[in-house]
């Protein structure tokens, strides 16, 4: 029997543990369920077939019990929180199998009072948000998007480096998990082999000198086939499954980032941005390559060098001066040689 009676939900999650905890294919009888979660068998019958409603697979043998089979593929609370790692990011969890944006219902929250941590993971997003305006392509059944609220204790004038530091976590993480040589592009991408796979938006609420709350939204291509991409984003995306040759397991994946991520804000929290200056330099795809960078105020042209404190890109330019680059895209030009053969092949018949 349990100490204290435990909720609906902690009866869902230990109903779960108890269940997987078996060896594959052993059968749990239901008087021992029964016993242990201080329900009746009813009870418990009633549990799993909430369960199966959500997905899981669960046989059930007259008399003898029940047998877990397996796990829908879906970023179900009860499932993010069996084996996660972390003190407060995910420890709560709101899931949507459908919104228009995550970041839009973590900002609604977040005025509502959620705490620091609080995670929002939809299943697919109708109206997913990129920066200055864009959007976010969020088909169902293939992707991360998630927003967690942040309540950082720092001057906002300093929020936008979240972004680069989120950035060099999710990108260490993933390579971790993966092994599949993601690279960071300034100042919110995650690419792979030159192509885009995903994306970060962060979003702040403050006064002069306070932060109420951030919300850093993000966009990973996991299982994605790129035929559900609009066909002018498919020849530059790409999804971690097309890397990988094989279908990974979401779940999983979003534990891990939130390990990584929730140590390195910790640590930004702590020792401020110069720690992630280093590792930047190892994963960014653009250090040492000829860029175009479109700003609000026009178009830079020179050689990305590294980050500087304040997170902003420095340029070498075509004249030599040194530049820093606070807002903008980049892309990485081509040097003449490549691009020169790139044209002869199209010119060819
Ligand atoms: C980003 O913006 O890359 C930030 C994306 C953040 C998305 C997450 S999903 C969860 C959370 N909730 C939200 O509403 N948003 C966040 P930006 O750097 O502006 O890039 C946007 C551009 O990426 C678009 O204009 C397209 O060109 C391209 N794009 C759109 N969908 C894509 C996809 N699924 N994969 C790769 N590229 C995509």
């Amino acid at each position: 029997m349990l100490q204290g009676k435990p909720n609906r939900r902690e009866t869902l999650d230990i109903l779960l543990k108890l269940l997987r905890r078996e060896d594959a294919g052993r059968i749990v009888s239901g008087a021992l369920l029964s016993e242990v979660l201080g329900i009746s068998r009813t009870a418990v019958w009633k549990r799993v077939k909430q369960l199966r409603g959500r997905g899981y697979e669960i046989e059930s043998t007259p008399s003898a019990g029940y047998r877990f089979i397996s796990a829908p593929d879906k970023l179900l609370p009860e499932e993010i929180r069996d084996g996660l790692k972390t003190r407060t990011f995910g420890r709560v969890i709101s899931y949507l199998e459908q919104t228009d944006s995550t970041n839009r219902v973590a900002g609604e929250l977040a005025r509502q009072g959620a705490d620091h941590g609080t995670l929002v993971a939809a299943d697919a997003q109708t109206h997913g948000k990129g920066r200055l305006g864009r959007s976010w392509i969020s088909p169902p059944g293939c992707g991360l998007y998630l927003s967690l609220i942040l309540r950082p204790p720092i001057h906002p004038s300093v929020i936008p480096l979240i972004t680069l530091v989120a950035a060099v976590s999710l990108c260490e993480s993933l390579n971790l998990q993966t092994a599949l040589g993601v690279q960071v592009k300034w100042p919110n991408d995650l690419w792979i082999a030159g192509k885009k796979v995903g994306g970060i938006l962060t979003e702040m609420s403050a006064d002069m000198d306070q932060v109420r709350h951030v919300i850093l939204g993000i966009g990973i291509n996991v299982n994605l086939s790129l035929s559900r991409l609009p066909s002018d984003l498919r020849d530059r995306t790409t999804s971690l499954s097309r890397e990988n040759g094989r279908p990974l397991n979401r779940v999983a994946l979003l534990r891990g980032l939130l390990d990584s991520l929730e140590h390195d804000y910790d640590l930004f929290c702590e020792k401020g941005f110069k720690p992630f200056r280093r590792r930047w330099a190892g994963a960014s795809m653009t250090f040492g390559r000829s860029v175009r960078v479109q700003m609000p105020q026009g178009v830079i042209r020179g050689v990305a060098h590294e980050i500087d404190e304040r997170g902003g890109l420095r340029i070498e330019t075509e004249n030599g001066r040194m530049e820093a680059v606070l807002c903008g895209d980049v892309a990485v030009v081509m040097d003449d040689n490549i691009a020169g053969d790139e044209k002869r092949k199209q010119r060819r018949p």
